[in-house]
C-alpha cells in the first residue's frame, strides 16, 4: 500500500475549522471494508496546519452513536477546550446516560453535555510542535481511539520556519498504531459492550492493554513511500492504545531527531533506534543519500514479534537537489534546574485490586473526577516524580515539563526537550520539572496507555 497523507483542513472562516465524527467504510485492509469512526469519516482525521498565536476554533459535530470529547494532546488550552472526560458531545436528538462506572468512581461526577456541536478553543500560544487530537471520552476513550478519531495537528512558527529543515512533501505526518481485524475486515477489539453504551470494559485477559498484529502508518497497513535520495522530516506519533516501539532503519540508518513533543529541540540529537511509547512524539530528520538509489530502507520495529516487526518501507527512486540542513543550534532551550521547584510530589501508577475488581490506580486513586490530586501555583515549577509497576507512559495535560532523571540516573538521550508525555517503565522513577503557565483550572494527568485509562489510571489536577 502507499503511504497515504491525510488531508489538510481547510477552514470555514479565518480561525475557524469545522469537523463532523462520523461513521464511514473504508478499505483499509486490501479487499475488505471496515468501518470507522473518523473525525470527518477518515482514519487518521484530516491534519490542522495552524500557526503559533493564531487562536483557531475548531467545530466538532457529533453524527456518532456514542458522546466524544475531543482532546488537543500536548495542546495550551483554556481549561473548558480541554476535553475533560465528563464534557460530552452527544449527537443532535440523541439521548444518553452514562453507564455506571466499571472502573472509575462516578460518585462525583458533574456531567456536561452539548447536543451536536460544540466549539473547542485553541489559543496556540506555543512553540512550533507535532501534536494530535483524539477522542478522551469517559471509560471510552480506548475503543473511541481504535475504531479511529485521532489525527495530526500541527503547529508551526516563525523560529521553526526558518531553520533549513525539509519541507513541503519532504516533512512526513507518520501516525504508528497497530490495529487487529476480524476476518471480515471489521475492527477487534475486545469490549464487553461492543455498542459502547450499556457497560464499560474489556475482557479480563487484556487488562494490560490491547495490541493489534498489524502496523498501521496514517491508516495503512506496512505502507511503501517513495522518496529522493535527500533529507526528510519525519514527525513520529506513536497513537497506538498499549504497543511501545522500538524504531530502527534497516539497512542502518540514522535518526537526528530535531523536536519532541513540545517542540524543539536546543541541538540535534542523533539516535541508532529510538523507543517510542503511546503518545509520544519524535520529530526526526533522515538523509536517504546514504542510500544508493534503488534501496529499499525498512522502518522496524524490534521490540515486537511476527509482523508487528515491520512497520514502513521507504524505497529511494531518485536523485533531487537538497537544500536542507540540520543546523547545530535549533532553538534556545533554558537548562532545566530542579533549584527553582517550589514543590515535589510523588505520582505512583499502579495496578490494585484482583479479578474483576482490579484497576489501573494513581496513588492507590482510582479516578475522581473533579477531585485533583495537587494544586500547583500558576507560574510555578515543581518536580513531579512518576514511580511505577509496568510500562505507563505518562501524559500530562496542559503543562509541560523536561525529565530531570530516570532510575536515579541522568535522563536518555530520547528524553531531551520539553515534553508531554515520558515513558515510565517498570519499577522505575522518573523526575520531571514541570512548568504551569497558561491558564488556571481542572487539568488530569493520566497514563496513555488507553486501556489503563479507562481503567481508572487518571488523576486531576488544579492550577490555583
Ligand atoms: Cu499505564
Amino acid at each position: 500500500m502507499p503511504l497515504p497523507i491525510p488531508p489538510t483542513a481547510r477552514p470555514a472562516a479565518p480561525g475557524r475549522y469545522e469537523v463532523t465524527q462520523r461513521v464511514a467504510s473504508v478499505e483499509i485492509v486490501p479487499g475488505t471494508r471496515t468501518e470507522v469512526w473518523g473525525f470527518d469519516g477518515i482514519f487518521p482525521g484530516p491534519t490542522f496546519d495552524l500557526r503559533r498565536g493564531e487562536r483557531t476554533t475548531v467545530r466538532v459535530r457529533n453524527e456518532l452513536p456514542v458522546p466524544t470529547s475531543t482532546h488537543l494532546h500536548g495542546g495550551v488550552n483554556p481549561p473548558e477546550s480541554d476535553g475533560y472526560p465528563t464534557d460530552l458531545v452527544v449527537a443532535a436528538g440523541r439521548g444518553f446516560r452514562p453507564p455506571p462506572g466499571e472502573h472509575m468512581d462516578h460518585d462525583t461526577v458533574k456531567w456536561t453535555f452539548h447536543s451536536g456541536v460544540r466549539d473547542y478553543v485553541y489559543p496556540l500560544d506555543q512553540p512550533a510542535a507535532t501534536l494530535w487530537y483524539h477522542d478522551h471520552r469517559m471509560d471510552f476513550t480506548a475503543p473511541q481511539v481504535w475504531r479511529g478519531l485521532a489525527g495530526f495537528v500541527l503547529v508551526r512558527d516563525d523560529e521553526d520556519d526558518a531553520l533549513p529543515l525539509p519541507k513541503g512533501e519532504r516533512d512526513l505526518p507518520l501516525m504508528i498504531c497497530d490495529r487487529a481485524f476480524e476476518e471480515d475486515g471489521s475492527f477487534r477489539y475486545p469490549s464487553k459492550d461492543r455498542s459502547l453504551l450499556v457497560r464499560a470494559g474489556i475482557d479480563d485477559d487484556y487488562m494490560e492493554g490491547v495490541e493489534g498484529d498489524v502496523i498501521l502508518v496514517n491508516g495503512a497497513p506496512w505502507p511503501v513511500h517513495e522518496v529522493a535520495a535527500v533529507r526528510y522530516r519525519l514527525r513520529l506519533l506513536n497513537a497506538s492504545n498499549a504497543r511501545r516501539y522500538q524504531l530502527e532503519l534497516t539497512p542502518g540508518g540514522t535518526f537526528v531527531q530535531v523536536g519532541s513533543d513540545a517542540g524543539l529541540l536546543a541541538a540535534p540529537v542523533r539516535h541508532q533506534r529510538i523507543v517510542i511509547a503511546p503518545g509520544e512524539r519524535f520529530d526526526m530528520v533522515v538523509d536517504f543519500s546514504a542510500y544508493a538509489v534503488g534501496t529499499e530502507v525498512t522502518m522496524v520495529n524490534t521490540l515486537g514479534e511476527g509482523a508487528a516487526r515491520d512497520v514502513m518501507r521507504f524505497r529511494v527512486t531518485r536523485k533531487e537537489k537538497d537544500d536542507s540542513a540540520v543546523p547545530a543550534r535549533l532553538s534556545r532551550l533554558e537548562p532545566a534546574e530542579r533549584a527553582g521547584a517550589v514543590a515535589t510530589r510523588v505520582f505512583d501508577f499502579r495496578r490494585t485490586g484482583h479479578g474483576s475488581g482490579a484497576a489501573w490506580t494513581v496513588n492507590g486513586r482510582r479516578y475522581r473526577p473533579g477531585v485533583p490530586l495537587a494544586r500547583p501555583r500558576m507560574g510555578t515549577t515543581e518536580v513531579w516524580r512518576f514511580t511505577s509497576d509496568f510500562h505507563h507512559p505518562v501524559h500530562v495535560h496542559l503543562a509541560h515539563f523536561r525529565v530531570l532523571s530516570r532510575g536515579g540516573k541522568a535522563p536518555a538521550a530520547t528524553d531531551a526537550g520539553w515534553k508531554d508525555t515520558v515513558d515510565v517503565r517498570p519499577y522505575e522513577v522518573v523526575e520531571v520539572l514541570v512548568r504551569f503557565t497558561g491558564y488556571r483550572g481542572l487539568y488530569m494527568m493520566h497514563c496513555h496507555n488507553l486501556e489503563h485509562e479507562d481503567m481508572a489510571m487518571m488523576a486531576d489536577f488544579e492550577i490555583v
